[in-house]
């Protein structure tokens, strides 16, 4: 695993493994997210949790690059201006995080995950999109999720923007997966023909985090 960052909380990371390894945390039931709010086995918080490996990484609006490329017909790089001339949309959603907590009511500022395909024109069987961060993070999706009209890149949060420990200044934000799945610092959104585990998937976390089906470990 060459391209894995060096983790700031080598501790948290070994634990968070351990815990995988012992399904902790698993209810066991499924819901309906069309019939309850918070997914089996979350509880709800006010506040909002920082979660990462421990580094934060100095990305500013000067400094802040993201390519979008691997398998598409037109690789695209953005600077922050670029990044504020795409359509911009307003989308109200959920964190569920798999270390238990939700939070309702996040009014996220972005652009639409579908805006950024549209504009790279991924071949047909790029099924795959691979997130990469500044910290040398990395997480893997669906293209088909990705897609989903509630996943966008965010820079604005509540109206203000993204606080750097949060992410920011650009962030993804894919509100039908668990949390881990929205890498903060994104700097490269990576379209694929294979799948590819990312940094907690290959630590025993879910390849698909779907809270609803209490996908945590697998
Ligand atoms: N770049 C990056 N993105 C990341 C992480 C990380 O370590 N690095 N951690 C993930 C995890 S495990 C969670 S729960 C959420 C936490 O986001 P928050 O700190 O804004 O609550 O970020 C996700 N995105
Ligand atoms: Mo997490």
């Amino acid at each position: 695993m060459s391209d894995d960052p060096a983790p700031g909380k080598p501790k948290l990371v070994a634990a968070k493994e351990a815990w995988a390894r012992a399904g902790r945390l698993l209810t066991g039931q499924t819901a309906d997210p069309a019939r309850a709010r918070l997914p089996p086995g979350q509880r709800l918080v006010t506040d909002w949790p920082v979660l990462d490996l421990g580094s934060l990484p100095a990305v500013t609006t000067e400094t802040f690059r993201l390519d979008i490329d691997g398998a598409v017909a037109h690789p695209l790089r953005l600077d922050w201006a670029g990044l504020l001339a795409l359509p911009a949309v307003e989308s109200v959603s959920d964190i569920h995080c798999v270390t238990q907590w939700s939070r309702y009511d996040n009014r996220w500022t972005g652009v639409a995950a579908g805006t950024l395909i549209a504009a790279v024109a991924p071949k047909d069987e790029a099924a795959f999109v691979i997130f990469h961060a500044a910290d040398g993070y990395t997480t893997n999706i669906t293209r088909d999720r990705f897609a989903r009209p509630d996943s966008l890149l965010a820079w604005r949060w509540n109206g203000a923007p993204i606080p750097p420990e949060h992410g920011g200044p650009a962030r993804l934000v894919i509100p039908s997966l668990y949390f881990w799945k929205s890498a903060k610092w994104v700097r490269r959104i990576e379209f694929a023909l294979t799948d590819r585990p990312g940094f907690w998937e290959r630590r025993g976390y879910h390849n698909q985090g779907d809270p609803w089906a209490e996908e945590r470990y697998g």
